[in-house]
């Protein structure tokens, strides 16, 4: 993947909410273009492994269990400085903190349940994109 790539996921909540149509709607309104998309369900084994990063935090098995616990929506994006520019759109990991206009602010829950993953470096979004689709999957 090249690095003006970046990886998401709706999360559980966001799918739950009915908040999949007003977030893929930011994200286009904010010009990113879908490469990749798909309607899924992690396993829990799919889980522990995407966010092994975080396996000695003391939020991980709850991490996991809600990353399983219903669908989500994984998609590639692109968008020159995707990485960065993604980061901003969806805003800080707990809503409370989020700034105004961010997805984040908008429709996450809480700081668990945020309603949505972007990648954090170009190295990770190749690696969570690949984990996600196979290369005839990704445009
Ligand atoms: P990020 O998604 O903003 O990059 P990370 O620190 O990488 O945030 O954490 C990954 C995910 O783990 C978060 O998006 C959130 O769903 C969950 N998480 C992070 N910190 C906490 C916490 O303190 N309590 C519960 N869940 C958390
Ligand atoms: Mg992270």
């Amino acid at each position: 993947m090249a690095t003006n790539r970046t990886f998401t996921m709706l999360k559980p909540d966001a799918i739950e909410n009915n908040y999949t149509g007003k977030i893929i709607d930011m994200i286009i309104g904010a010009g990113f273009k879908i490469k990749a998309m798909k309607y899924t369900q992690l396993t829990e084994a799919q889980a522990k492994e995407f966010y092994a990063v975080h396996s000695e935090r003391p939020f991980y098995g709850e991490l996991v269990e809600y990353m399983c616990s219903g669908p989500i929506v994984a998609a590639i994006l692109e968008k020159d400085n995707a990485v960065e520019d993604f980061r901003t759109l969806i805003g800080a990991t707990d809503p409370a903190e989020a700034a105004a206009g961010t997805i984040r602010a908008a429709y996450a829950e809480s700081k668990g349940r945020n309603a949505c993953h972007g990648s954090d470096s170009d190295e990770n979004a190749e690696i969570e994109g690949m984990f996600h689709f196979a290369a005839n999957e990704i445009f």
